[in-house]
């Protein structure tokens, strides 16, 4: 950690991220000899390569416009670089260096041959018109499309980053590389995208969740949940809990979060993905149409009381107040749909009250698996069903929990998944590395 440190002494969230991968997998290395002396975890956390590029475009009033973009190629040990672009103004190197981080054992993870990458850039699409986003697309991908390929780095959706946006960046591909491949994923159904992959995030953290809560003999129905953020991730999430019987009471953005105490029914979430999908609103807009709810300004949702809690919006937006508020409230399991969601404190809170608890590269692995199952349609050149998909998805979803009880298990009777899940994706990478030699 000492040399980490000091190589990116300017990383906070990168640092976070690696100290708690270190944590957990120093101990296995130690005690399993075929790692001693290979500095494994040293070459993990050094990207293979790391890309940054000017991206100018021109706005609607002709103004010129300079963002930078990046992409960071971090492990392909196992598969080609594969995760997704965040846009969003917050873009820097060391969100994006956490991310490609926490994407290598994630990928891992999900049982399918994908290395770990990640990428984006500091524009922030919010309040440009449909125009200026194709233009900033187009002028990504001009660069992008250097460095990346269906057999080499296969990027998707982050945040900021959803199907207008694939849409765009596909056509500029597409157009430069005169090649129709699946080079991206996330795409429209009508060109090559999967069925179930825009639920497929929120979907999974959901069915991880029961996985979890059935090793306790329990269940989402008539569950109350507290969900954060209203983007795809929190949606879909969303969409899922009340599936399963349980009772969503709030959803947030950057702006603050509204409860609904009769529960955000099927209907009212429709109400939500048409304002935050297609009218690009904001989620206080919801308090206007139904009148049960409250909106809470620059708040963030965690102090409800809830059985089930889902950060789905951003990186350590559960801190360790927060987290010990949600005990105090009888929260019994929290499954992370963001990345890193939960701070380094908030996530020992939860260890230590002994509830369960899903680090995001576990339980929110089925949006990358669902884009692993699109790039096998892709090169099959076929569509499997909208069931056969989610089967699938379902199917990778337990075998993530069996793995994470594989390695985390404390004791008899309970599973800290942080380690389980860090150890089993490290093993599949570092094998890998082993038997490809110093390179
Ligand atoms: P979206 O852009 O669809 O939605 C993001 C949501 O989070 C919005 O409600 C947004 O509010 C909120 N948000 C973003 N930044 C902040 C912030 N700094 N503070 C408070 N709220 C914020 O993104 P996704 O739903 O796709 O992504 C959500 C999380 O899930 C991210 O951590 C992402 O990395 C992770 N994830 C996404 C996957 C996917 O397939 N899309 C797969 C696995 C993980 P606002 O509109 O105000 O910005
Ligand atoms: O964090 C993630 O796993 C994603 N944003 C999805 C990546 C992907 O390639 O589908």
């Amino acid at each position: 950690m000492k040399e980490v440190k000091s190589r990116n002494g300017h990383e906070p969230e990168f640092i976070q991220a690696v100290q708690e991968v270190a944590e957990t997998v120093i101990p296995y290395i130690a005690e399993n000899k075929i790692y001693n002396g290979k500095n494994i975890l040293l070459r993990m956390v050094e990207p293979e390569r790391l890309i940054s590029f000017r991206v100018s475009w021109v706005d609607d009033d002709g103004e010129i416009h300079v963002n930078r973009g990046y992409r960071i190629q971090m492990n392909s040990a196992i598969g080609p670089y594969k995760g997704g672009l965040r846009f969003h103004p917050s873009v820097n190197a060391s969100i994006l260096k956490f991310l490609a981080f926490e994407q290598v054992f994630k990928n891992s993870l999900t049982t399918l041959p994908m290395g770990g990458g990640k990428g984006g850039s500091d524009f922030d699409p919010k309040g440009k018109s449909d125009d200026e986003v194709m233009r900033f697309c187009h002028a990504f991908m001009a660069e992008l499309c250097r460095h990346i390929g269906p057999f080499t780095d296969i990027p998707a959706g982050d945040i900021g980053v959803g199907a207008r946006e694939i849409g765009f960046l596909f056509g500029m591909y597409k157009k430069i590389k005169n090649e129709f491949t699946g080079v991206l994923t996330g795409k429209g159904l009508s060109w090559g995208g999967s069925k179930i992959r825009p639920e497929a995030t929120g979907y999974g953290t959901v069915y991880f969740a029961q996985s979890m809560l059935k090793t306790r003999n329990e269940n989402f129905d008539g569950k109350t949940v507290v969900i954060s953020g209203s983007g795809n991730v929190a949606q879909f999430a969303a969409e899922k809990v009340i599936q399963l019987g349980g009772k969503v009471v709030t959803l947030s953005d950057s702006d603050g979060y509204i409860y609904d105490k009769d529960g955000i029914d099927q209907e009212k979430l429709e109400f939500v993905m048409d304002l935050k999908n297609n009218q690009r609103g904001r989620i206080s807009e919801y308090v206007n149409t139904y009148k049960s709810a409250e909106f809470h300004k620059d708040e963030q949702p965690w102090q409800v009381k809830c059985d089930i809690a889902m950060p789905c919006a951003t990186q350590n937006e559960l801190q360790g107040d927060d987290a010990a508020l949600l005990l105090k409230n009888g929260c019994i399991c929290v499954a992370e749909g963001a990345n890193m969601p939960c701070t380094a404190e908030a996530i020992h809170t939860f260890h230590e009250a002994k509830i369960l608890f899903a680090p995001g590269k576990a339980s929110n692995a089925g949006g990358v698996a669902t884009s692993g199952l699109e790039m096998s349609q892709n090169s099959l050149r076929i569509s499997w069903s909208r069931e056969e998909v989610d089967e699938r998805l379902k199917d990778i979803m337990e075998d993530i929990h069996q793995s994470c009880i594989e390695y985390g298990m404390e004791g008899d009777d309970y599973c800290n998944y942080v380690k389980g899940a860090n150890i089993a994706g490290f093993v599949k990478v570092a094998d890998a590395m082993l038997a490809q030699g110093v390179i």
